[in-house]
């Protein structure tokens, strides 16, 4: 017989910051599926679809059971008509059609593999698509198309990006940036967030937040970058600063932090890096361009930047939900804003952003909703 479901138990919340959702995920088929679609809805603009599939495939990350049957859904949250109709069609034929046409339409695939490319938003894919482009060797094959120059970089080491970064190309990466970080300002903090922070395996790059006890002097780092030991840089790109000082957070979700970074691209030496198999080493080049992106965080803001860049973008999603919708406060990668009592709430680490929401603590493990 089935297990008690959780939701009989305790009811499950709504909201992906009241749940906790480790990496161990009990319903991948389901949400393999959903997160394809939801990927879709992306791609063509479609917020509210987007919304419905993503939110209905966080919740079944966060179960400590498989979904076997559709009766197992009764009291779950977010489980609207069009992902139900996709969990039942997996359940009755272990796929989904839907998915599975999807999954051979050419726009989908066009436009998956052209956002792939570093520096490739939707609207440049959806100019490429409708300029009769299906593959990268026709795009860089074109005639009289233009790049960024972080286009020109994304295409050049494309097949190293979209590769993947493991945690040992991770680890070895924070070493590197470390070394660098440490000969700029030898008290400064070197802290890796994104998916890494939060267990996972594989990662589509990686992400540090860099800050200095005392304010201003994590100022001129990025500055420095081009010091890094000759060849390692393949590419970077510094956007400064845009902060302004009490500033309200907006109501948006999706909303890019004002914090100085540097998106960039590494070669990471293979020898660096723990465990490589031999044989990698020997059947191509010795080294692997890998994605990095450097946060430049002044300390009073560090925590809520932790918060935002340990991610996952659904956990972020919601927790600016929560905020605003149940505790009338506006949260974001900087500060929180409490609109009852007109004040921003300061904090020194994630526990007592957590506290001022009212949340219970979920560690970074358990954010991969
Ligand atoms: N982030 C966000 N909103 C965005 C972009 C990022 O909230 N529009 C946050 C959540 C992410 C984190 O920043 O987890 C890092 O962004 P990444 O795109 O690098 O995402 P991950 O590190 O989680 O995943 P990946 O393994 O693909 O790098
Ligand atoms: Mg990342």
């Amino acid at each position: 017989s089935d297990p008690v479901p959780v939701s009989k138990v305790a009811a499950i919340s709504q909201y992906a910051c009241q749940r906790r959702t480790t990496l161990n995920n009990k319903n991948k088929i389901f949400t393999d599926a959903l997160e394809i679609l939801a990927e879709n809805c992306e791609f063509n603009e479609n917020e509210r679809s987007y919304v419905v599939f993503a939110r209905a495939t966080s919740v079944l990350k966060s179960l400590p059971y498989a979904i076997s049957s559709m009766t197992m859904l009764e009291g779950l949250p977010n489980m609207e008509v069009q992902p139900r109709a996709i969990i039942e069609e997996i359940l009755e034929d272990g796929k989904s059609s839907t998915v599975e046409s999807l999954l051979c339409d050419e726009r989908y695939k066009a436009t998956k593999l052209f956002t792939s490319i570093f520096g490739v938003g939707l609207k440049t894919a959806d100019r490429w698509y409708r300029l009769g482009f299906r593959t990268l060797e026709e795009v860089q094959a074109a005639k009289d198309l233009k790049f960024t120059k972080m286009q020109k970089a994304g295409l050049m080491y494309c097949e190293d990006i979209s590769s993947f970064v493991n945690k040992a190309e991770a680890h070895a990466v924070g070493q590197i940036i470390e070394k660098f970080v440490h000969k700029c300002v030898p008290n400064a903090t070197v802290t890796l967030t994104g998916g890494f922070r939060r267990g996972k395996e594989i990662g589509h790059d990686v992400d540090f937040l860099i800050t200095c006890p005392e304010e201003g002097k994590e100022e001129g780092i990025l500055h420095k970058v081009h010091s890094l030991p000759q060849g390692l840089l393949l590419y970077y790109d510094i956007i400064e600063s845009t902060m302004e000082k009490n500033k309200i957070p907006s109501k948006q979700y999706d909303v890019m932090d004002k914090f100085q970074k540097c998106f960039m691209i590494l070669k990471l030496n293979n020898t660096l890096v723990q465990n490589t198999e031999p044989e990698r080493q020997i059947e191509s080049k010795d080294w692997k361009a890998i994605r990095v992106d450097l946060v430049i965080v002044p300390i009073q803001q560090y925590a809520y930047a932790l918060l935002g860049w340990s991610g996952s973008r659904h956990f972020e999603r919601d927790l600016r939900r929560f905020s605003y919708h149940e505790k009338r406060m506006n949260l974001d990668n900087h500060v929180l804003y409490d609109k009852t009592k007109k004040v921003f709430l300061t904090a020194k680490t994630e526990e007592e952003i957590f506290a001022h929401l009212g949340l219970e603590y979920i560690e970074p493990w358990e954010r991969n909703a």
